[in-house]
């Protein structure tokens, strides 16, 4: 049985489709970001950066944090959606990677910039508009001749698509980008992926725009990180 420590957000949605997808057994903690529980010492624990999604798997006692290192984990414990040999299964990690390092950090900050800045700050919202446009570029050029990013359905699709299912919010528009329309398509029909993203989602109702939630999620500094673990020592 898994521990899941999710919210209904692109990261935490990485991990619970690949959790509908393997069938694995998993029960839900809801950790409301915008109340501050990803501060909670148990949380903390087990996610030192204190953002979620994070695990723990209670057959092994194992907890791991990052989206990218959660869905290792879980490919390997269920034998699925990450290849065996090394040719496969280095084309699903670097897509993996690229997912973590640069189509989720770009897309998350456009998010900022469009739903939660309390003022319009043009740069920024060109830099980070630009990038996400760039990057699902870069998903479509790559899907021109294979229906996946690396192999067969994996990890690396799984990562990548909650980033691109808010495009529209976020101000793009697939129908720019064929092969990766065709690719979001196919993915959105998967029973498991619906399962996935509609996990908590009457949860997303609860207020998150107020100021306090507003100072909880973006008044963090290295102050909130000493605070929090002074808490955890006691
Ligand atoms: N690289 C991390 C990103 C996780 C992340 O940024 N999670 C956000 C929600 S989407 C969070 O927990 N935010 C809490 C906060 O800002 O304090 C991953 O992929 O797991």
């Amino acid at each position: 049985m898994i521990d899941l420590y999710y919210w209904p957000t692109p990261n935490g949605h990485k991990i619970s489709i690949m959790l509908e997808e393997c069938a694995l057994e998993y029960n839900t903690i809801p950790v409301n970001i915008s109340e501050g529980d990803q501060f909670k010492p148990e949380f903390l624990r087990i996610s030192p950066n204190n953002r979620m999604p994070a695990i723990i798997d209670k057959d092994t006692g194992i907890s791991v944090f990052e989206g990218g290192a959660i869905l290792i984990y879980l490919a390997e414990k269920s034998g699925k959606f990450l290849p065996d040999g090394d040719k496969g299964r280095f084309e699903v990690l670097q897509w993996l990677f690229w997912q973590a390092g640069g189509l989720g950090p770009m897309a998350g900050q456009l998010s900022h910039f469009v739903s939660y800045t309390k003022e319009p700050v043009q740069y920024a919202y060109d830099r980070y508009a630009n990038e996400y446009d760039r990057l699902l570029a870069v998903m479509d050029v790559r899907l021109r001749d294979r229906d996946f990013l690396a192999g067969d359905y994996s990890i690396a699709d799984m990562a990548a698509f909650p980033w691109v299912l808010p495009y529209k919010r976020l101000g793009n528009d697939l129908d720019r980008f064929a092969n990766l329309r065709r690719w979001f398509d196919a993915l959105k029909q998967r029973p498991a992926v619906r399962r996935g993203i509609d996990l908590g989602k009457d949860w997303r109702q609860i207020e998150t725009r107020s100021d306090k939630a507003h100072s909880v999620m973006f008044g963090q500094n290295s102050a909130t990180v000493f605070k929090a673990a002074e808490a955890l020592e006691k």
